[in-house]
């Protein structure tokens, strides 16, 4: 499809662009493979004018002079306008990611809560007065980095391009946003409510296409100052040896293999409510998916059935029917877990529910997986190991409280740990030790609470989203001593 025949455009310096070669990509809807959208196809040529743009924007005299109250102000509007057309919203994102239209609507609602939360802090970065000597007046200032750059995944797209850019614009940046190719329509959207506001053209860009293309370029980039990123390990090390070319620094979340862990004297009903939550929402496409069920040999059998006759009472189906479980992506991440799921069969697992294939009525394109647990794994094979991003739940057991941190810890990842006990003194032991950015106790995810810094140990990854910690990323400080 050529650009004017129905193709979206990109956001670049406040206009709306075609992509320089005039080349798209089609967008599919996950339920039915159905394509639902064009998009430009961004390159290298898009990325050097949006990012000449943004570096034009953030030395202008304009955005210097922007008061950072004023910041704020737009900010809230860009939230208050996500809360109006919050609907339209959620319905791009589940017919771009295939996700249930509550989870749709809950990710509107989380986006609309970013950009309040850091327009309430735009006029908050302060600096400090250091003592050295009397003559002597010493002063830091928190200065914007300058042309961020958001590499973003699929998978909750309209949230995680609002946690970095609502905080790297409210500390005083200009952003490049590269939504994932395969769904780039909220992030589009994002820009049009950007639009109406009084934000500085150039302030908020988009370039849509792939990642080795504009992905690529946009990481390369030597007028990029930071770059925040979203993805595979294997991309995040790519970004990070690109960003090393120009001693820039970066924001890395690259997912997990979080564990569950259920010991015996924790309120068992509530505790598998959790557990099958936590490992199916966005049908586990979650970078802080419970993924593993570490629980207590003693309750394993009773625990085991409360689980499994939860994952067997699930609704699988089209996004806007609001099911349970929608598809997953595409056919290359269904193929993705099903080479895991095969794995785990060579190596005799057992398959306590799900493993196949899930055909769904009128959606008969669409790749659906039913919900699956399985036990008996080694701890350490591949699929106990390796981030699955997938509704599959792997299960072990555990003897004792120092078992079961050893196990939960003993993956290469670090993002989430999720401890269910009464016992409040095992509790606070058991988080001390897990090497984890979150522990949650008796809960997974304390409602998504944007407050909360959010980040990875070991190859989850390094530095910290949500919360005050994310405006760091975006700040750099100055020191200035004055002798009087
Ligand atoms: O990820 P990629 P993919 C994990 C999950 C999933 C796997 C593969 O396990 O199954 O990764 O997904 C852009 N330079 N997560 O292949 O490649 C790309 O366009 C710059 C976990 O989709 O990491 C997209 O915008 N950018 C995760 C983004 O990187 C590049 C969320 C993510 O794509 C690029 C998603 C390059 N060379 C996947 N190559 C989480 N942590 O939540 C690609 N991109």
């Amino acid at each position: 499809m050529k650009a004017g025949e129905g193709m979206k455009r990109m956001y670049i310096g406040g206009e709306w662009r075609e992509s320089e070669t005039n080349e798209g990509l089609p967008i599919r809807n996950p339920a039915n493979q159905e394509v639902i959208a064009e998009v430009p196809r961004g390159r290298k040529e898009d990325v050097e004018q949006a990012v000449g743009m943004a570096r034009d924007t953030f030395e202008s005299e304009e955005w210097q002079a922007f008061p950072p109250d004023e910041r704020g102000r737009v900010l809230n509007e860009v939230a208050s306008k996500i809360r109006r057309d919050a609907e339209e919203i959620a319905k791009l994102e589940t017919m771009d990611t295939g996700k249930p239209i509550s989870q749709g609507r809950n990710d509107a609602e989380a986006a609309a809560r970013y950009f309040e939360y850091y327009a309430g802090m735009a006029d908050k970065i302060l600096g400090e007065t250091i003592p050295i000597q009397a003559n002597i007046l010493d002063y830091t200032v928190r200065e914007p980095v300058g042309v961020t750059a958001h590499i973003i995944p699929w998978n909750y797209p309209i949230q995680i391009t609002s946690r970095s850019t609502a905080a790297a614009i409210a500390t005083g940046n200009t952003v490049v946003v590269k939504p994932a190719e395969d769904t780039p329509l909220t992030g589009l959207k994002l820009a049009e409510l950007m639009e109406e506001t009084s934000l500085p053209k150039g302030v908020f860009n988009v370039v849509t296409g792939y990642g080795r293309e504009a992905g690529d370029a946009l990481v390369h980039h030597p007028d990029v100052n930071h770059i925040t990123f979203t993805g595979s390990v294997q991309t995040g090390m790519a970004v990070m040896e690109a960003a090393s070319k120009n001693v820039i620094p970066i924001t890395l979340e690259l997912g997990g293999k979080s564990p569950n862990i259920v010991f015996k004297d924790s309120i068992l009903d509530h505790a598998a409510d959790w557990v099958v939550k936590s490992v199916i929402q966005n049908a586990g496409q979650t970078c802080s998916a419970g993924s593993r069920l570490l629980v207590e040999e003693d309750v394993k059998e009773i625990f085991i059935d409360k689980v499994k006759s939860r994952m067997l009472s699930l609704k699988i189906g089209h996004g806007l029917e609001d099911p349970d479980l929608g598809p997953v992506l595409s056919r290359k991440q269904f193929e993705r877990i099903e080479t895991f799921l095969n794995v785990a069969r060579k190596e005799q697992a057992i398959f306590l529910t799900g493993g196949e294939r899930a055909l769904v009525e009128g959606c008969e394109a669409g790749y659906f997986l039913q919900p699956t647990m399985i036990d008996q794994l080694d701890p350490h094979s591949q699929v106990a190991q390796e981030e699955i991003f997938g509704p599959v739940l792997s299960v072990f057991s555990f003897q004792n409280e120092e078992e079961a941190i050893k196990l939960a810890n003993d993956t290469p990842y670090g993002l989430v740990t999720g401890v269910w006990t009464e016992n409040v003194g095992r509790a606070h032991r058991v988080a001390k030790k897990i090497r984890s950015g979150q522990v949650f106790i008796n809960n997974y995810g304390a409602g998504g609470g944007i407050q909360m810094p959010f980040g990875g140990y070991k190859k989850s990854g390094f530095g910290r989203e949500k919360g005050l910690e994310a405006l760091r990323n975006y700040t750099t400080l100055k020191n200035v001593a004055l002798k009087m």
